[in-house]
Parts: structure tokens; sequence; C-alpha cells
């Protein structure tokens, strides 16, 4: 059974209060930091860079998980501070060559993910499950916090739950990322769903003060 886990995205979080929040995710053992790094090409808006993360390691050991939204990852790689312990997501659209892409990542010892967006089919993963350790799943175009996911994306993650049983890959981590209330949280956990990306729809409404009961409902969902 895979482990059920959360990560928090950042680029929902108030900077004013940092240190703040830090402290309350590392008090309720948040999983990972999803961090949204956007170019302004792969998606119409730029998101959280270099230094943001440099900011983080000086300030918390909570791992990230690196959502890279950036035109041919491959060659930007180095520039990220990538560890061991952290997840990275490629997404298959942003490059003409992913198989190369997670060539170029394997050294890093780190999670290798690829994503894919609503449109893009389940089988475009096929050709590389043996490179990747989880898949992430965009239930929204990317590029926005605060969107509606697109009603196609429930129907396709049971679809890719279903192709991942009958090849015997069910073992591989599936992140769900974009507009994840509780209530669809606890359906694709049933989907087989195992990291949750929680941003303003079920994590970043409210004060600080609510956090640490919003993690536990959360937490309490996905593990029924
Ligand atoms: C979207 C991005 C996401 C958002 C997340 C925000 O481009 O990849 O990770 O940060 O979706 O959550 P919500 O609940 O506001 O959609
Ligand atoms: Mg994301």
């Amino acid at each position: 059974m895979k482990k059920k886990k959360i990560s928090a995205s950042m680029m929902c979080s108030d900077l004013a209060h940092l240190k703040e929040t830090l402290a309350i995710f590392e008090k309720n053992k948040i999983d990972y930091l999803h961090i949204d790094v956007m170019d302004g090409i792969f998606v119409p808006n730029l998101g959280l860079g270099v230094d943001y993360i440099r900011c983080l390691r000086d300030v918390t050991d909570i791992p990230l998980d690196l959502h890279l939204m950036i035109r041919e990852p491959e060659y930007k790689l180095s520039w990220l501070d990538i560890k061991e312990t952290d997840i990275v997501s490629l997404h298959y659209e942003s490059t003409g060559q992913i198989q190369r892409a997670l060539d170029v990542l394997e050294p890093y010892g780190c999670k290798s993910f690829i994503a894919i967006n609503p449109g893009t089919p389940i089988y475009s993963i096929e050709e590389v499950l043996d490179d990747i350790d989880g898949i992430n799943m965009l239930m929204v175009n990317p590029g926005f916090a605060g969107q509606k996911m697109v009603p196609s994306t429930m129907r396709k993650m049971e679809k890719m739950h279903k192709y991942l049983l009958e090849i015997g890959k069910e073992d591989l981590e599936i992140e769900v990322d974009g507009n994840i209330t509780l209530e669809k949280a606890g359906i694709l956990s049933g989907y087989g769903a195992n990291l949750f990306v929680a941003g303003t729809s079920c994590l970043f409404h409210g004060s600080l003060e609510g956090y640490d009961e919003s993690i536990r409902l959360i937490r309490d969902t996905i593990n029924q």
C-alpha cells in the first residue's frame, strides 16, 4: 500500500508569514513543499524560482516537490539545487525529448516524476515507465492557483488507475495537482492517488490558525 502524502503548494502561501507557515508544516509533518517553477513560455505565468528555492533550503528541511513548468527543463536542472530527498516533475509536453530529459535527471538521485496536462493522453507515459518513480496528473491546465478542475480529469484518473493495474505498475506514485478539494481528494485516493497537492482548495483558504485543522482533515480524508 502506497503511503498517502501531502505536498503543500507554496505559491498559495503568504510570503509575509513564511517562517510561521513552515513551523506549522514541520509540526504537522507535511511531507513535501510543492514548488511551482514557471517560465512564462511553457505556461502563461512566472513562478517560484532559484532564489526562492535557496531561501527555503536555509529555513527548512522539508523536502521539495519541484513541479517544473518550463521549456526544455533538461538544460536547467543544475540551477535548482536538487536534493536526493526531493521529487522533480518534468512535463511530457515541455521538451521534444522526454526520455533524454529523464536521463539527465537520473544522476541527481531524486524521485523522477512525469507530469501530464489534462489534454495529454495517459498512454504518453508508456515508453518511459521504467524511467520514472511517479506521475503528476494535472487536474487543471497549469499556470495558476485557484482554477476549477477540468471535469474530464476525474475520468482520466480512473482510466490511469485501471491502466497501471493492468500492466502491473500500480506501485508508481500518483500525484494529483490542481483544485484538490477534500471531496475530490477522497475520490482520487480511491483511484490510487497517493500525493495530494494542497493549495487554495483545501489548505490555504483562511488564517494560519486554521492550518492544523485543515491538515488533519486532508489526512483523515486521504487515509480513509
Ligand atoms: C497550477 C500549479 C498548482 C497550483 C495548485 C494550487 O499550475 O501546478 O500546483 O499551485 O493547483 O492549488 P489550488 O487548490 O488553488 O488549485
Ligand atoms: Mg503544481
